[in-house]
């Protein structure tokens, strides 16, 4: 364990954990809260959700490339994709960065879930802080739906809820 010298901030640390927040509102009823924690650098990222409002079933959730929310959700950009790769699912070799699949809304339009991923760091060069978690109308069809969208953006339809994702303490 090296010796940080005074100043040195969180985000520059790699032995300390960070942790951020994103909350997310819609204009159509669609509300939740997104934790984002990662134990140290190069470590997995842990989100854990809760999201209401929703039409029951499969929706798209992803990291948009942007913390821009002036025109809504529209103005959070593409998908995180630092590595300029095609869309795809979680557990794909091939996909952006902000592919976190799809979250299940049940009957009561509720959701709540824990996602580990590699390609979402807080900490360092690529880190998600400042981007932008958005929750879509429908299923995201992980680049395998044969629609023109589908290696763009899964098809996931309409973008329903977003929220910038920020630094917790
Ligand atoms: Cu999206
Ligand atoms: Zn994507």
């Amino acid at each position: 364990m090296g010796f940080a010298p005074p100043g040195l901030g969180v985000l520059r640390s790699h032995t300390k954990m960070v942790k951020a927040v994103a909350v997310l509102s819609s204009s159509e009823g669609v509300s939740g809260t997104i934790f984002f924690s990662q134990e140290a650098e190069g470590a997995p990222t842990t989100v854990t959700g809760d999201l209401s409002g929703l039409k029951p079933g499969l929706h798209g959730f992803h990291v948009h490339a942007l913390g821009d929310t002036t025109n809504g959700c529209m103005s959070t950009g593409p998908h995180y994709n630092p590595h300029g790769k095609e869309h795809g699912a979680p557990d794909d070799e091939v996909r952006h960065a902000g592919d976190l699949g799809n979250v299940t809304v049940g009957e009561d339009g509720t959701a709540k879930f824990t996602i580990v991923d590699k390609q979402i760091p807080l900490i360092g060069a690529q880190s998600i802080i400042g981007r932008a978690v958005v929750v879509h109308g429908d299923a995201d069809d992980l680049g395998k739906g044969g629609h023109e969208l589908s290696k763009s953006t899964g098809n996931a339809g309409g973008r329903v809820a977003c929220g910038i994702i920020g630094l917790l303490g």
